[in-house]
């Protein structure tokens, strides 16, 4: 036998490095995030809301930001309601509770798009980057809807 079969033999009986270790604990699961989606703009509309529902892990995420290459910027937003007016203000991050569901969706907490250089158009996809404190960044596409009838939410 040479010398190199040997080494070849030896290192088939040695135990593999990557070889699964049967640990307690199952892998956590992180936050996920479904059915992402914005309103179509019309030309020469510098702002836009996108909805998403995000779906909690094995623990509590929060998720503390946004960025996509279609907007300058990218905050959430919640509204609440002064003098009977509907009102966005920026909020630092919304909490996804382990196994719970938040939605973000029209009349409600959502992220905003701000400085579009080019409308949305409905049947395109866009990618946006979602950051979480846990989980950290997750990618999704956004799908660009057809406008309804109702007027987007004034700032
Ligand atoms: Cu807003």
């Amino acid at each position: 036998m040479n010398l190199r079969v040997t080494f070849a033999l030896l290192a088939l009986a040695l135990p593999h490095p990557a070889a699964p270790t049967f640990a307690a604990e199952p892998a956590p699961q992180p936050v996920t995030v479904g059915a992402a989606w914005a309103r179509a703009t019309p030309p020469g509309t510098a702002v836009a809301a996108v909805y998403l529902t995000l779906s909690g892990g094995s623990r509590a995420d929060r998720l503390v930001g946004a960025a996509t290459p279609r907007a300058e910027m990218a905050q959430i937003h919640v509204v609440s309601e002064a003098d009977g007016m509907a009102q966005m203000r920026p909020t630092a991050g919304v909490d996804v509770p382990a196994r719970g569901s938040v939605a973000l969706a029209p009349q409600g907490t959502h992220l905003m798009l701000m400085g579009l250089p080019q409308p949305l158009v409905a049947g395109e996809r866009f990618p946006l980057t979602l950051q979480f404190e846990q989980a950290g960044k997750v990618d999704v596409n956004v799908e660009v809807r057809a406008p309804g009838t109702a007027p987007p939410p004034a700032h």
